[in-house]
């Protein structure tokens, strides 16, 4: 059945474009979310305006007098204006995150802003350690550690500097990602989510003597 599969590929790519549609927004949990509005609007006795949450929740609406009134759930944790349609939750928590738009409604339905919002924590602390050094060559293992995961870096010295073999390593799940990367003679370890970022760092000051291979390592640990 081609023309099934032609109108499946339609009805997905519909279904992605109305997704990119959602502009992305991160928040810190506990931050206030600022929402604006994308398009003009121009009420009349015809029309109200509504900031909407999810499919069935909405948080407030205006009307023609551009009086802005917010329902149940947010008044007192929310600042909405009447002169241009922002809205401001205030301390936001996790069971806020969700689609937000905003609707003009008369004879229909026209949205004037969407956005998906994520709520997120700060990320947790990272640590850096210096897992193995061998003595008979000039390498440097280093390794990040966060609760749940950790990457190893191996860096080869010589008299003045080290590098690292290889690429950055970064490691990335659904909540945050994990880089390590060398900068001078200093190994970052970077814990970071869209809203926050934690690091840890070792100074490596490589004194190894290429005849008999030996390392000194100063770590500067915080
Ligand atoms: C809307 O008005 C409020 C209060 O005057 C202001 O804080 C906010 O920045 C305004 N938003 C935009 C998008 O101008
Ligand atoms: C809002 O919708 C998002 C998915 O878009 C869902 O994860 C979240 O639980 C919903 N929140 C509420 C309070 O219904
Ligand atoms: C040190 O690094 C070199 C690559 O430059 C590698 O061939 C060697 O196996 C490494 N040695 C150790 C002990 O990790
Ligand atoms: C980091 O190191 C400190 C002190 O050694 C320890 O208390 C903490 O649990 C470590 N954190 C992680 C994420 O490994
Ligand atoms: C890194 O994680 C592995 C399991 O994924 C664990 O066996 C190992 O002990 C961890 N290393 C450190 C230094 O935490
Ligand atoms: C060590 O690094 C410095 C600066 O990056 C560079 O100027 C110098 O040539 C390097 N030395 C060696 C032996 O590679
Ligand atoms: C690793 O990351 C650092 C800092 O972002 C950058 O300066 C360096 O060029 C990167 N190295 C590689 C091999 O990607
Ligand atoms: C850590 O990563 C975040 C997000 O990519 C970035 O904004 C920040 O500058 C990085 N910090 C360091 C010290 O690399
Ligand atoms: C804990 C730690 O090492 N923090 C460092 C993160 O990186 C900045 C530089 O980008 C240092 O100033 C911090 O000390």
């Amino acid at each position: 059945f081609p023309l099934l599969h032609l109108l499946l590929i339609l009805l997905f790519l519909l279904l992605t474009l109305h997704l990119w549609g959602l502009q992305p927004v991160f928040v810190l949990h506990g931050n206030d979310l600022h929402l604006d509005i994308e398009k003009a609007v121009v009420l009349d006795k015809k029309t109200d305006f509504f900031w909407k949450f999810n499919t069935t929740n909405y948080v407030g609406k205006i009307s023609y007098n551009k009086e802005a009134v917010l329902f149940d759930s947010y008044e007192g944790r929310a600042d909405f204006f009447g002169h241009n349609y922002s809205l401001v939750l205030k301390n936001v928590k996790h069971d806020d995150s969700g689609d937000y738009t905003a609707v003009v409604t008369g004879g229909k339905e026209q949205r004037v802003g969407e956005f998906k919002v994520k709520v997120q924590d700060p990320v947790s602390a990272v640590n850096l350690t210096l897992t193995s050094s061998s003595s008979d060559s000039c390498n440097l293992t280093v390794t990040c550690t966060i609760v749940d995961l950790n990457i190893s870096r191996t860096f080869k010295c010589d008299a003045h500097n080290c590098s690292l073999l290889g690429e950055n390593l970064s490691s990335t799940d659904m909540l945050s990602s994990l880089i390590v990367y060398l900068q001078q003679d200093t190994v970052f370890c970077n814990h970071s989510n869209e809203v926050s970022w934690k690091n840890s760092t070792m100074v490596l000051k490589s004194q190894c003597d290429m005849k008999s291979g030996k390392i000194r390592c100063h770590r500067n640990n915080e």
